[in-house]
């Protein structure tokens, strides 16, 4: 009896490190005709104080928290003054990588003088982007 609950209770300490697993092998999958987009600043934008909402925009798709598998959903990321380097793995969480985990749509960010890129992706309730990753086309905005 108690034999078979370790069993059991292994198995289920098992479980998330191959689903994880099962993650990076195979990503969601995104419909053909999904587009990410940021709404809001448009390219060009000059933004003054460098104190900004950013809005994201979702087609075809839809937005679910974090930790929530469903098909064809996904939470939003932003790519501040970066590039995703690598689809396969979890996007990174760090000032450069912001994550939506509540199913955002909108972000308000504070960001220094300067030129800055901002570019959006989905990623699946494991923060992996599908396949294909469904992500805007990158923002060109100069804060003063
Ligand atoms: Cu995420």
């Amino acid at each position: 009896m108690l034999r078979t609950a370790m069993i059991a209770v292994g198995a289920l300490l098992l479980l998330p490190l191959f689903l994880a697993g099962q993650g990076l092998a195979d990503r969601a999958k995104a419909p053909e005709d999904a587009r990410a987009y940021i709404l809001w600043p448009p390219n060009g934008a000059v933004i003054n104080g460098g104190k900004l909402w950013v809005r994201m925009g979702l087609q075809n798709m839809g937005v679910a928290p974090a930790g929530i598998s469903h098909a064809d959903t996904g939470h939003h990321h932003l790519l501040v003054d970066t590039d995703l380097t690598n689809p396969d793995e979890p996007i990174p969480n760090d000032k450069q990588h912001l994550h939506f985990g509540a199913g955002q749509t909108e972000a308000r960010l504070e960001l220094p003088p300067g030129v800055h890129t901002l570019q959006m992706v989905l990623g699946d309730a494991e923060h992996v982007p599908h396949n294909p990753p469904v992500m805007s086309d990158k923002v060109t905005i100069t804060v003063r």
